[in-house]
């Protein structure tokens, strides 16, 4: 069965072209030029998609997801399943997610339990990265194994004492463990023993609306801990990707490491490119809830969106990804009414990190070929799934999305596939739309209509990075 998606005009991190290209089962086969003799000869048998006046690009690589993720008092609100399928309506068609060693636990058995979870519930291809949340000689000889077993990126915490952080000696450890077996070491940089004596002696003065969180998560606390994670890496000759970088400070950390030929590395996420401390988290009530993440929103008033995005284009930032931790305000997120602290910390936007970053290219921040690069091409590479993932090319999975950018999409808690009863970016009217998405060959959201399956998704082994020097 071969389908020829014909007349669009094919975008890759190098370039854009008009381009047919031609799927076979579930692989791209051939990217063909339109009107040659044998993309003539190939329409003849194929079952034709009409890409004309569409953008046609690899399907989105989302590396940092949290589907029903257990963070104590609950569990992130979307299942595999619904948090897949959102992920699908949104051009999202690999997404890497994690199993979480919580501190005393065992690596393998929360490895066991992410994957029985995950298997089987997945609309799209996913991967698994592992947090450590507790270093120690078995959880470090594991990690060698996950190696082996395509699990070749280790999430560790400088936050969360007592439950997830590891102290400069783990962090070492685990970083000598990659300096050996080739993985990654991805990594949460934020104080948290600063951070939470700064959180205490906020709730003691009366300070525990949402706003507070942004408050005690102090940008020195994320730059400080960049640099210490980066001068560690150092030490330990091994990799480093920070995830979900918020601030300017932190990205100046980067930028300089990675212009001292480091290889360290950085994502950001939508919500640290649009919304803010003042306009969202300092919403009044509590309606602030809906925006607390960690790293926080930072405020609009020191430049953190614009060296952002400035970052986006000089690949001081490498990826975009969601850190989709979704919460429900009813049940979950009012956990906190009382005292910020409680607050589940997340936010959920696996379905629109497509279209939130292609507004980039709207209004002249990124290029499409970056676009493609941030959203596909380098998280693939990264992570150790290219040329399988994140590439329009022969011999790649057939996953591959139909953009149309003429149209507009609207964000709505109402029409979202999210399981989240509220929207972070409610009501907001933008470019471009998701129009055809298809994954390893099959077309599973067309016509505004989903037609996939929960049993389509296969796990990815993932290789080691291929985006090192
Ligand atoms: N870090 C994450 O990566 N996701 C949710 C919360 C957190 O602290
Ligand atoms: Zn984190
Ligand atoms: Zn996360």
């Amino acid at each position: 069965m071969t389908t020829l998606i014909s007349g669009g005009k094919v975008i890759s991190a190098t370039g854009a072209d008009l381009a047919d290209v031609l799927v076979d089962g579930e692989k791209i086969v051939a990217v063909l030029q339109p009107g040659s003799d044998i993309a003539k000869s190939a329409a003849e048998s194929a079952e034709i998609i009409d890409a004309t006046g569409k953008y046609v690009i690899p399907g989105g690589v989302d590396v940092h997801t949290h589907m029903e993720t257990d963070v104590g008092p609950t569990v992130s609100s979307d299942t595999f399943e619904s948090g897949t399928t959102a992920a699908a309506w949104g051009g999202t068609t690999t997404i890497v997610d994690f199993a979480t060693q919580g501190f005393g636990e065992q690596v393998r058995e929360s490895l066991d339990a992410t994957m029985a979870r995950a298997e089987g519930n997945c609309a799209i291809d996913f991967g698994v990265h592992m947090v450590i949340g507790d270093v120690n000689e078995t959880s470090l000889s594991e990690m060698d194994k996950l190696v082996d077993e395509g699990i070749s990126s280790f999430k560790l915490f400088m936050a969360y004492p007592g439950r997830l952080l590891s102290d400069d000696r783990q962090i070492l450890l685990a970083m000598q463990q990659c300096a050996g077996n080739g993985g990654m070491i991805m990594m949460h940089a934020e104080n948290g023993i600063a951070i939470d004596l700064l959180a205490e002696q906020a709730v003691a003065r009366g300070e525990t609306d949402p706003v507070n969180h942004g408050y005690v998560r102090r940008e020195a606390l994320e730059s400080e801990a960049t640099f210490r994670a980066i001068k560690l890496a150092e030490v330990g000759a091994a990799p480093l990707y920070i995830v979900h970088l918020s601030s300017s400070g932190a990205l100046e950390q980067v930028s300089r490491a990675r212009h001292d030929g480091a290889n360290v590395f950085a994502e950001t996420c939508p919500q640290y490119l649009y919304l803010s401390l003042e306009d969202h988290l300092g919403a009044p009530g509590f309606e602030g809830a809906k925006y607390v993440c960690s790293t926080p929103l930072r405020s609009k008033h020191e430049h953190h969106h614009r060296d952002l995005w400035n970052g986006l284009r000089t690949n001081a930032l490498s990826v975009i990804a969601t850190d989709h931790c979704p919460f429900c305000m009813n049940d979950q997120k009012d956990l906190g009414v009382d005292d910020f602290r409680s607050i589940p910390n997340g936010i959920g936007g696996v379905e629109h990190r497509i279209d939130l970053i292609y507004q980039g290219v709207v209004t002249g921040e990124i290029s499409l070929s970056r676009w493609v690069e941030l959203c596909a091409t380098t998280p693939a590479r990264m992570f150790g799934m290219y040329p399988q993932k994140g590439t329009i090319q022969p011999g790649a999975d057939a996953d591959i999305v139909l953009y149309d950018p003429n149209a507009t999409t609207t964000i709505s808690a109402d029409t979202h596939h999210m399981n989240m009863d509220y929207s972070a970016y409610e009501g907001i009217t933008i470019d471009g739309k998701v129009e055809t998405v298809m994954s390893r060959g099959t077309v599973i959201v067309s016509n505004d209509t989903f037609h996939g399956s929960a049993s389509h998704g296969r796990y990815i082994r993932r290789g080691l990075s291929q985006y090192l020097n």
